[in-house]
């Protein structure tokens, strides 16, 4: 049977050598996990003692809890006859400034710059800042989304463009259309389902959906709501051992189809958005004042696990556990994309982590011109990904017209996540509509057969692919 526990036994367990929350009306015992804590330790001692049911939904599955803890730290039901009222308020958090009921409705949204609106309207700052968020200035986030717009169309006409075909194929995963739903961390911040509502819609919906590392859902129960296969996305954690074995769980699944391996953020940037509004809520700030706030946004929460001090000497370690075509996400440069291929890597995504990573770091598109330039083989030799600020059909297009097998999509499903599977749905279809249209119109009937380069006038950003090092630095490239 399950013990009560009083309020005032919860509050002797207020610190981090005896850190004790309650979550929905459970007492869970958090000393000896805050330490291995994805989002880190200083968030689980910040809410010892008290209710953390409010912060704790608004990034995780009810279910995460159970699943990643020992039976035997679960201590018992919380006693409601010994709840106060000053424990109570010592754990309500600031009001959020918006309702999560202003959106439109699903049928209103036409394309993803709506999606993004809507989300802007109904989202709590919180999940706001977290999604929409990006690295210092943002300058990254946006100018992947404004290059794409620089890159021009040559149509050709008078072909028979009644019936056209997306189809394409990804480690061995039919796709209705080349792109697929990013990877993304506490995808719940974004609506209730989460990520079980990118896994339901993505599946049916003729795409694939790659899932995080931090997910807010268990793993197991995201595989279990996708309906055919996936990809699974690995941060390698600082305690080599949880990935080794995070590795071989994800590849005994048979719906597992690649693992994407996120290099690009050694260490969680800074993400100003997200320490502003955790400078708002009062729970939050009571603690450690005098502390460096680059701790505090949800992303750094959800990211100080990752091991800084993986290099490409770790790939053979990856492959001694799983035998998963591997993908290392985050090629920023020509030399790191040759390397991964020499190493036989099976592909790579260009991509800057959607400016979440270095800022002022070149936009994807430029870096994927830049393969071309400097190392064209890779596209024979393995599958090249991009994402990062694709908006549009028409922006999908253009990266195959530049090689591309596929191309992620990141926040725009964030978003359509608002609106749960449905949203998902939604959001698959427009984009694929937009595809059909754009090749319509310039005159392509196969996209992945007939794409190339001809069709696009890059010259309004030829000039921003790097050429190699300026003379008068004297390096070598
Ligand atoms: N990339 C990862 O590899 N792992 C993650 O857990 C992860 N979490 C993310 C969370 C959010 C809220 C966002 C916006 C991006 C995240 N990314 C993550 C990066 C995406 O996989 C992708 O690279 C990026 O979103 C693409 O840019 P876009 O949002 O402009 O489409």
């Amino acid at each position: 049977m399950t013990r009560k526990v009083s309020v005032s036994e919860v509050l002797q367990h207020s610190s981090p050598e005896s850190a004790w929350i309650v979550v929905d009306g459970n007492v869970y015992d958090m000393t000896d996990f805050a330490p291995s804590h994805p989002g880190g330790p200083e968030i689980i001692h910040q809410y010892s003692g008290r209710d953390a049911s409010v912060p704790y939904n608004e990034v995780h599955a009810p279910s995460l809890i159970k699943s990643s803890l020992d039976a035997k730290h679960h201590i018992g039901t919380l006693d409601a006859a010994t709840v106060t009222e000053s424990w109570t308020a010592a754990n309500t958090p600031a009001p959020q400034a918006k309702a999560a009921s202003s959106k439109p409705p699903l049928a209103d949204i036409i394309n993803m710059y709506d999606f993004e609106k809507a989300a802007h309207q109904s989202f709590t700052n919180k999940a706001w800042a977290y999604i929409n968020g990006a690295s210092n200035d943002s300058i990254t986030r946006d100018i992947n989304i404004e290059t794409l717009k620089k890159i021009w169309f040559r149509p050709a006409v008078m072909k028979n463009v009644s019936r056209v075909t997306t189809r394409t194929s990804l480690f061995g995963c039919r796709l209705d259309a080349p792109f697929y739903v990013a990877p993304t961390g506490a995808v719940r911040t974004a609506g209730e389902e989460g990520e079980l509502a990118l896994a339901r819609g993505a599946g049916p919906s003729g795409i694939i959906h790659c899932i995080s590392t931090p997910a807010s859902y268990p793993h197991d129960e995201i595989l279990q709501a996708t309906p055919e296969h996936a990809f699974f996305q690995l941060y390698v954690d600082k305690d080599r051992a949880k990935s080794a074995k995070l590795l071989r769980q994800i590849s005994a699944s048979d719906k597992v189809k690649a693992v994407f391996v996120t290099v690009d953020l050694p260490v969680v940037s800074k993400r100003e958005d997200d320490e502003r509004v955790k400078a708002e809520n009062t729970v939050e700030k009571q603690v450690s004042p005098g502390k460096d706030q680059k701790g505090a946004g949800l992303a750094r929460q959800s990211g100080s696990f990752i091991d800084p001090a993986v290099t490409w000497d770790d790939i053979p370690w990856i492959r001694k556990h799983t035998t998963l075509p591997v993908v290392v996400k985050g090629i920023q440069r020509w030399q790191d994309a040759r390397t991964a291929m020499s190493l036989g890597c099976e592909g790579i995504v260009v991509s800057n982590h959607g400016g979440r990573a270095a800022d002022t770091a070149q936009p994807s598109i430029i870096t994927l011109l830049e393969l071309h330039r400097n190392c064209p083989e890779v596209f024979g030799k393995m599958e090249v990904l991009v994402d990062g600020g694709f908006r549009r059909g028409s922006d999908i297009v253009k990266a195959i017209c530049l090689g591309a097998s596929a191309v992620g999509v990141g926040r725009p499903f964030l978003y359509a996540v608002n609106y749960g599977t449905a949203g998902v749905e939604h959001a698959v279809a427009l984009l694929r509509d937009e595809i059909e249209t754009a090749m319509r119109l310039c005159g392509m009937t196969d996209l992945m057969e007939e794409a190339g380069p001809d069709f696009l006038n890059t010259a309004p950003v030829d000039h921003l692919v790097y050429h190699g090092p300026h003379a008068y630095l004297g390096r070598k490239p």
